[in-house]
């Protein structure tokens, strides 16, 4: 469903770069007068941070700054600020995030003011840990994106505790309640063993557009995780803990070398997407080694059927 771009990948790790000499993947994209890439860097000390790329047309990178734009600050994220998403709500930009202490998993934030963005100037507001009680304790949260306006007069944002996908809000942005899973793996498919989000949803008239990521298990003893790849849900506009439509089979699937073979085989894991014109471009990790690109028309992905 998803065409990858023959230019793949787009973005490669950086030999010189000790931050980025390992692994490039799982970024954030914001779209304007061209693609913004958060991306996720990793060097051989394992610590992910976060580095920026822009891209005029959104497939040739036009420029990539050499040192880090966010990195870890706060005991949630000493090891690791991973796989950033990004939603424009008015005059800022907010950044969800997977802070990672070591042994697990946080839903952390920071957001920007556009402007500052734009030129570069990295005036983080940080926030940390947003959902530091969870629903269910001692487990992984993360995957975490934010909805671009408001739901019912109160922000919403999606995340994942494993296995599941879940939606809480917040009046403020900080405090979040009302947690409720919106969507679970499905036995024997390509999304048996756990979900999670890609980028924020899309909104379009015939609901949110939400491509989410899927992971199967590697055997029939289900101890360890598989291929991941990914597949597109439709949620209800108003109500978006209402899935309208899941598809059945996977829209993006690794088959090609770079998303075979890396530093975590067959995965392919996206943190974001832009529209450009009638056009859905998705930015992906490929075998969380590189950052790769495949599109498909909006229309297309919104008439699937199963
Ligand atoms: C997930 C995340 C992603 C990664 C994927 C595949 O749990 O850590 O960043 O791309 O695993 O390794």
């Amino acid at each position: 469903m998803l065409k990858r771009y023959e230019g793949n990948p787009i973005l490669k790790p950086i030999k010189e770069h000790s931050w980025e000499a390992r692994c490039v993947f799982n970024a954030a994209v914001y779209y304007q007068e061209g693609v913004h890439i958060v991306y996720r860097g990793m060097g051989f000390d394992q610590i992910s941070k976060l580095g920026y790329a822009f891209s005029r047309d959104g497939y040739r990178i036009d420029k990539r700054i050499a040192h880090p734009i966010y990195e870890p600050v706060d005991e949630v994220e000493k090891r690791g600020c991973e796989d950033p998403r990004l939603t424009r709500i008015g005059d800022r930009l907010y950044m969800t995030y997977a802070g990672y202490d070591g042994r697990k998993a946080h839903v952390c934030m920071a957001s920007i003011k556009v402007s500052d963005f734009l030129r570069n100037e990295w005036k983080w507001e940080r926030y940390g840990c947003i959902l530091p009680k969870l629903p269910v304790p001692n487990k992984d949260d993360k995957n975490a994106c934010l909805f671009p306006e408001k739901i019912g007069g109160r922000y919403a944002l999606i995340h994942r505790i494993p296995p599941d996908i879940w939606i809480s809000y917040s009046d403020d942005l900080r405090n979040w309640q009302d947690h409720k899973i919106i969507a679970r793996p499905r036995k024997r498919l390509w999304d048996e063993a756990k979900i999670g989000a890609g980028g924020p949803p899309i909104k379009t008239d015939k609901g949110w557009l939400f491509i989410y990521h899927g992971v199967a298990w590697k055997d029939k003893k289900k101890k360890w995780f598989g291929t991941y790849r990914l597949g597109v849900m439709l949620l209800d506009l108003r109500n978006p803990e209402k899935v309208l439509f899941r598809s059945k089979y996977p829209i993006l699937e690794p088959e090609q070398e770079y998303e075979e073979q890396g530093c975590v085989a067959d995965v392919v894991f996206t943190c974001g997407t832009v529209l450009i014109g009638d056009e859905l471009f998705c930015y992906y990790g490929g075998a969380d080694t590189v950052i790769c690109l495949a599109k498909a028309k909006l229309n297309d992905l919104l008439s699937l059927k199963e």
